[in-house]
Order: C-alpha cells, then sequence, then structure tokens
C-alpha cells in the first residue's frame, strides 16, 4: 500500500459497509495500513454511534483473499494478467460486440455495494456514453419500489422524522439489523414521547420496543392500510384543509377505502378490530407528528406498489406532509449530474426488458434484471452479448438463482468488478480487482439533514482501480473520452460540486458535513410537488394511461390469490441480520462468530408438526427449486404458524434464491416475489 506516511494518521470518512454511511474515523498506521475504524464524534447520520460492521470495513480492506490482479479465464482456468492488458482486451471485445449487434446489446449493472450517488452515476454515465439503455441494479428489487410508490403520491418519498414525531409508525422493517442510524432516530424520537407502531408479521427486534405491535398476514398490508383510511376518514380524523387544497382524487380514495370495513380487514389480514382501532386512534392523536418509514419487507410481493401507494395517502390524510415530526420533503443541493440524459437521449432505443415497466423506466431510468435474464437466454426482444458488472452478486441475490447462472454464462463478455471470487465472478471472463470504499473519495449528500459530507481515501494498493479510474480508462479506449476528461476522482468531486459555490477544500473541512440549505416545512405552499399535477396524487393519471389502477387498489399476494396445495407453507424471505450485508461478509471471521450460518425460523408447532428439532436439517421446495437449511425454532409469538423465514446471502445449498420466484412480478415495479412463496417443507 501507498501513502506511507512516518507516524499514525487519523482519516474521516463515512462508512459504506452498508448503504448508511455513518460518519467514521479510520486510523492509519505509519506503514499507511488502515488498521481501525472508530465513530466519528458529532455528524448528523449517526451522532457518534457505529455498529458492528464498520470495524470489519479493515478487515475486508487488508482481507488476504482479496483479489489484487486481474484475471482472464482460460481453458485451464485463471491465469493473472495485467491491468493495461486487461482493459485492452476487454475494449476490444466490447468494440467487437458493439460492431455486430449494436451498443444496445452491452448492459452494464450497478450493486448494492456501489449504489446510490457518485459510484453509481459513473456506471450509468458510461452505460450512456456507449449508446446502451440497458443500465440495470439491484434497485429493480430494491428501494425503488419504495421510492416509486411514494413518488407517485408525493412527487418524492417523505423521509419519517422520526426525532420530532409523536407517532412512529414502522411497516416490514427492522431497523436495529438494517439501519441502525434510522434506529437511533427512532430511539431518540420514542424517548422525545412518541409511540411507536410497528407492522411485521414477525416479532422483529424493532417489534420488540413497540407500544403497539400490528401483525397482519404476509402481504397484507395494503388491506391495513385501506382499513385505516377507512376509518381515519369515516371518524373525520383527517386534515380536511390540506385535503382540500393540496391533494387529487379523495373522492376516489374514500368510495374505494369504505369497502375495508374492520370485519374486511380482520378476514383479510387476521388484525383485530380493536388493534384497527387503537392504530387509527394514535394516528389521529399524533398528526400532524406522524412519521412513517416502509421497509423492503412490503416491497418484495407481487402487490408491492400498490400496498406502498396506499400506505402512503396516510402521510397526506394526516396533513403530516412537509411538517415537524412527519414526513420531510429534502431539498438538494445543486450538484452538476452524471446521468447524460439531456445530452445523450437515446431515441427510438428499446430497452432488453422489452418496455415492460415503462413506470421503473420514468422513475428510475434502468431495466428491469429480471427480465434481462430472459432476454440473454432467449435473445427476445434483441441479443444481449455483454455486462460489466460492479458491485453486485445476482448469482445469490436475484430470485431464481439457476436461472441467473445460466444466462451470465451465456454472455459472449462478462467483466465482473470485485473484491473477493464470488458465486458471480466465477462466471466471469474477466475479473477486475475493485477499491473498496475505503479507498476512494466521493461527495455525499444526507438529504434528510440536508448536509453534505466529502468521503475521503484512507489509503491506495497499486493496480487497484476505483470505480472512477475503470469507467475513465475504458471510456477512453473506446472512444468515449469526452464523457471522461476528470483525470481522477477528486478532479470529479471539484466538478460536481462547482454550481454549488462550496468548493472540495471547504468541504474537506467539514468532516462533520456542511448543512447546504436550512430545514424549511411546508414548501408545497409555495411550489408544486413534483407530480404531473403539482398535488398530492391520491389517483394517478399517470398510472391510469400506463394501464394500471387509479388509486392504489389492494390485491391479495400471489400465495393468497393462487394457493398451491402442495407447497402449504409460506416462505418470507430475505430479514437482516445484523452483521452481514446480503452476500457480504461471510469470510469475516468477526462476523462468523456472531452467526456462524444459515438456519430457516420456524414456529414452534410447526417443528413439531414436521418433527424437527432445533438444528435439523430441513429441504425447503417451492415449484421453482430447492435449498436446505438448519431449523431454527422460534418463541411462538415471534413467528406465525405456517410461515417460514429465511435471510438471502448464503452459498450453495442454503441460497434461498434457489426457491424465491422471477416469474409473478409486480406490475407495475417487476419486482420479483421474493417473500410470500408457496413452499414445502421436509425434514432431511
Ligand atoms: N445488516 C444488514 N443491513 C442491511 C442489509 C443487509 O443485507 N444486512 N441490506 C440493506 C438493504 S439493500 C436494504 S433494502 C435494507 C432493508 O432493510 P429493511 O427494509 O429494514 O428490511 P428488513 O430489515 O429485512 O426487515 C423487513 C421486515 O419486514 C418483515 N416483513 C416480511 N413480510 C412482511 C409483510 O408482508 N408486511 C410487513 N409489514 N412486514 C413484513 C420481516 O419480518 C422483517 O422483519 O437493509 C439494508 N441494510
Ligand atoms: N431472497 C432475497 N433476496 C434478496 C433480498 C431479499 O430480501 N430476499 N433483498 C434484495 C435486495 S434489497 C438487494 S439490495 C440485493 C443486493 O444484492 P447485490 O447487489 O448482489 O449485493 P451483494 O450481495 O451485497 O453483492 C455486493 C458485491 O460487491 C462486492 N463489493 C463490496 N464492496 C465493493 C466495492 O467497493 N466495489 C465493488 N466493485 N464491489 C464491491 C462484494 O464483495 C459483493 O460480492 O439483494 C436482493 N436479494
Ligand atoms: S450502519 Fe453500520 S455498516 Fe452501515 S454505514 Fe453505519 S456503521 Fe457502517
Ligand atoms: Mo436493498
Amino acid at each position: 500500500m501507498d501513502q506511507a506516511t512516518s507516524k499514525t494518521s487519523f482519516i474521516p470518512t463515512l462508512c459504506r459497509m452498508c448503504g448508511d454511511r455513518c460518519a467514521i474515523t479510520v486510523e492509519r498506521d505509519s506503514a499507511g495500513r488502515a488498521v481501525s475504524v472508530d465513530a466519528f464524534p458529532d455528524h448528523p447520520r449517526n451522532r457518534g454511534r457505529i455498529c458492528n460492521k464498520a470495524g470489519a470495513a479493515i478487515d475486508v480492506a487488508n482481507h488476504p483473499e482479496r483479489i489484487l490482479k486481474p484475471l482472464r479465464k482460460t481453458d485451464v482456468g485463471w491465469c493473472e494478467i495485467e491491468l493495461q492488458t486487461a482493459l485492452d482486451e476487454i475494449a476490444e471485445r466490447i468494440d467487437s460486440i458493439r460492431e455486430r449487434h449494436g451498443a444496445k446489446s452491452l448492459a452494464v449493472w450497478k450493486g448494492e455495494a456501489v449504489g446510490f450517488n457518485q459510484q453509481e452515476g459513473y456506471a450509468r454515465r458510461f452505460c450512456r456514453a456507449l449508446g446502451s439503455p440497458n443500465y440495470l441494479s439491484n434497485d429493480s428489487m430494491c428501494f425503488c419500489g419504495r421510492y416509486i410508490g411514494h413518488s407517485l403520491v408525493y412527487g418524492t418519498w417523505p423521509q419519517a422524522d422520526f426525532r420530532n414525531a409523536q407517532c412512529i409508525l414502522v411497516w416490514g422493517s427492522n431497523p436495529p439489523a438494517s439501519h441502525p442510524p434510522i434506529n437511533y432516530a427512532i430511539m431518540d424520537g420514542c424517548a422525545n414521547g412518541a409511540k411507536l407502531i410497528v407492522v411485521d408479521p414477525r416479532l422483529s427486534t424493532i417489534a420488540r420496543q413497540a407500544d403497539l405491535l400490528v401483525a397482519p398476514r404476509p402481504g397484507t398490508d395494503g388491506a391495513l392500510a385501506w382499513g385505516l383510511i377507512n376509518t381515519l376518514i369515516a371518524n373525520g380524523w383527517y386534515d380536511r384543509d390540506f385535503v382540500a387544497d393540496q391533494t387529487l382524487g379523495f373522492d376516489a380514495l374514500a368510495d374505494y377505502a369504505a369497502k375495508f370495513t374492520p370485519a374486511v380487514v380482520e378476514g383479510e389480514t387476521g388484525v383485530e378490530a380493536e388493534t384497527l382501532q387503537a392504530m387509527a386512534t394514535m394516528i389521529h392523536q399524533a398528526a400532524p407528528r406522524l412519521a412513517q418509514y416502509v421497509g423492503c419487507g412490503v416491497e418484495l410481493y407481487d402487490n408491492g406498489i400498490d400496498t406502498i401507494r396506499a400506505i402512503a395517502y396516510l402521510i397526506g390524510l394526516s396533513g403530516s406532509l412537509d411538517v415537524k415530526g412527519g414526513g420531510f420533503l429534502p431539498e438538494s443541493l445543486e450538484l452538476r449530474s452524471l446521468m447524460l440524459e439531456d445530452e445523450i437521449p437515446l431515441p427510438g432505443l428499446t430497452r432488453v426488458d422489452n418496455d415492460k415497466y415503462p413506470v421503473l423506466h420514468d422513475f428510475r431510468g434502468e431495466t428491469q434484471t429480471i427480465d434481462t435474464m430472459n432476454a440473454i437466454l432467449t435473445g427476445d426482444p434483441y441479443p444481449l452479448k455483454g455486462m460489466i458488472l460492479t458491485g453486485a452478486n445476482p448469482a445469490l441475490t436475484n430470485p431464481n438463482s439457476p436461472k441467473v447462472e445460466r444466462a451470465l454464462a451465456e454472455l459472449e463478455l462478462l467483466v465482473v468488478r470485485e473484491l473477493f471470487m464470488t458465486d458471480t465472478a466465477e462466471l466471469a471472463d474477466y475479473i477486475l480487482p475493485a477499491a473498496s470504499f475505503l479507498e476512494r473519495s466521493e461527495v455525499f449528500c444526507h438529504s434528510p439533514s440536508q448536509t453534505v459530507t466529502l468521503t475521503n481515501r484512507a489509503f491506495t494498493i497499486p493496480g487497484v482501480q476505483d470505480e472512477y479510474d475503470f469507467w475513465h480508462d475504458l471510456a477512453h479506449r473506446l472512444g468515449h473520452g469526452e464523457y471522461f476528461p476528470w483525470q481522477d476522482e477528486d478532479e470529479v468531486n471539484a466538478w460536481l460540486l462547482e454550481p454549488t459555490g462550496i468548493s472540495v477544500k471547504e468541504l474537506a473541512r467539514h468532516p462533520e458535513g456542511m448543512t447546504y440549505k436550512p430545514l424549511r416545512y411546508k414548501k408545497w405552499s409555495e411550489r408544486p410537488l413534483a407530480t404531473p399535477s403539482g398535488k398530492v396524487e391520491f389517483a394517478s393519471e399517470y398510472l391510469q394511461s400506463k394501464g394500471h389502477s387509479e388509486i392504489g387498489k389492494y390485491r391479495p399476494p400471489y400465495y393468497i390469490a393462487t394457493p398451491e396445495p402442495d407447497f402449504p407453507f409460506v416462505l418470507i424471505s430475505g430479514a437482516r441480520k445484523a452483521v452481514y450485508c446480503h452476500s457480504r461478509g461471510r469470510n469475516i471471521p468477526r462476523f462468523l462468530d456472531i452467526l456462524p450460518g444459515p438456519s430457516v425460523e420456524l414456529h414452534p408447532d410447526d417443528a413439531v408438526h414436521l418433527g424437527v428439532a432445533e438444528g435439523d436439517r430441513v429441504v425447503i421446495r417451492s415449484r421453482n427449486g430447492q435449498a436446505e437449511f438448519p431449523v431454527e425454532v422460534m418463541a411462538a409469538n415471534e413467528i406465525m404458524p405456517g410461515y417460514v423465514q429465511a435471510t438471502h446471502g448464503w452459498k450453495a445449498a442454503a441460497n434461498i434464491n434457489l426457491v424465491t420466484f422471477d416469474d409473478k412480478p409486480d406490475p407495475i415495479s417487476g419486482f420479483p416475489t421474493m417473500r410470500g412463496v408457496p413452499v414445502r417443507i421436509e425434514k432431511v
């Protein structure tokens, strides 16, 4: 490692062991090695707290299994090659594919490890410069379901102001495991007097803290939300002035909601009338200080977007849009954009998912990865031949893993940028060593606090490229150098910041983050929202024009609508465990000490019926495939009978995505059915 100095130094930066980007300080020893991580004391994101994943950034960066040289696949296995040779060969092969099949036959895929902001911006920029509409990412099954659901109603996703709330309502999220800084804010809110309602069919960590725990049948949250809407409207417990002045479609909403009587809600969700009433009362008493957060628990069902829309309506009805303690509408910093959408419009190009999800395309400008696998295998609507993939491991994280592996193996060229040899990297023609987050620098905005922070390189490794250097070098080889004119990431940072009046130097002096705009509320009273009408859209003409329902109507999830008698259990997959981020971290000893292996969570009565005890192995089988897990027998109140939970990210037979569905998508977003999967459980 370079940058050796004669003494120890401390570098403030933001953690990227998960997407939350808490402020940390990295200690670097006199040899230039990163040796420890601590919390940075006062950044609004984490306020001096970090989770136990942060320290392992060092283990990742210094890991003996890290890939430090480019690898080319040959008939006799992997062979190390020089970086310049690898880039030359890759450029040549991309050129050849482009000549034969057109630029659209090439795709770029960014994964969760390089998601949001600048690193994602480079990948999108490169794809655009190449002239391909096929930018892909993990976001076509993560987060943008929630983003789209809320944006259809409010033009963006309102950010819950937990610390100032009087009622905090969490749907399908377990922040102590998944988003520790959100958990800190929720706990602060509760300490300030807020009541906490958690909606989760499992007794998650946050559910244990709840003042009111609501446990609907998985996938039925939409019916619960409509029951709440009905109760609020029937009692007159909604903000009449806000609704009259700022919203469209209230009558349609009220009409549809009237069907969701307490009896109907109980029949559909299993939630009793008193609980529904208690929930509505707590919302009413706290309004407008209702801070609502929706997690990915409700997203990966085939009714996800409409469920999220129904839940989102509660913000507008309770008048909590953009008020203190409610759903805040952050203002952004006018950074330059890396996207190239205006410069290179790509008219007339169909995406490889056959333009099946125009709403996903309009809101996120990306192709659905699930359909991309089909397109690679069938050549329909056109051949997809080459892919560059960075920061993702879809062979374990996308549904129907065997198909994903077949499709990626079918490509004429697959380039994977990685830190480690993964199941996806194994399928590549070239593996390029990627810099970890400690080896790069970017400008990062934390929108709920409206602060901007510069992340700092703690060290670099010769021959290991950061994301920018890679896209830059490849673009120059392919004749698109004009779009990557900056020498390095420092120059990119300066270019991005230029219109803001904040300089890199100034930003570097503020590792605690700089407030770029003071927080202001009720901005809807001054200017239109970013919806087509400028109003809150309970009913969306836009969505209707795309062939979907104008309001977020409830449809039962797949497993209720289409029972599969041979598969009597229902699988919920993917509940986050505190240490592992998706498929990462299984090579980190300190994580394995905390959680040594996979498990499937089972109700004790189900364990008795199946004749299995803690630690016994079971096969989880769906009509799609099977996986094998050791049993974890839960307490009777921790999971519902008939439902099982297994977290994704484990390899080989314990890969739960051998079982999940890629063929029952949400019709609006194309999100796959990773929860609510009918399965059979058999003792091994
Ligand atoms: N440690 C760790 N942290 C992570 C990640 C990780 O892999 N590991 N991944 C990151 C990413 S990319 C994401 S998207 C986030 C996700 O983070 P969250 O959105 O907080 O998701 P989870 O923590 O999985 O919690 C989902 C909860 O939803 C519940 N659930 C399942 N089905 C339903 C349902 O039908 N209705 C309701 N109401 N609840 C349901 C589950 O029981 C579970 O408790 O986490 C991020 N943070
Ligand atoms: N069954 C089921 N499956 C799921 C989910 C679920 O709930 N249930 N959740 C889904 C969700 S929400 C998401 S976001 C996806 C995530 O799925 P992926 O995007 O595939 O995320 P990871 O598995 O974390 O893969 C990240 C890869 O990037 C590598 N990496 C780490 N740091 C860097 C870096 O700095 N640069 C580069 N180039 N590479 C790096 C890691 O070694 C790792 O192999 O999984 C989804 N899969
Ligand atoms: S929650 Fe933990 S892993 Fe995620 S950014 Fe914060 S410290 Fe890092
Ligand atoms: Mo995600």
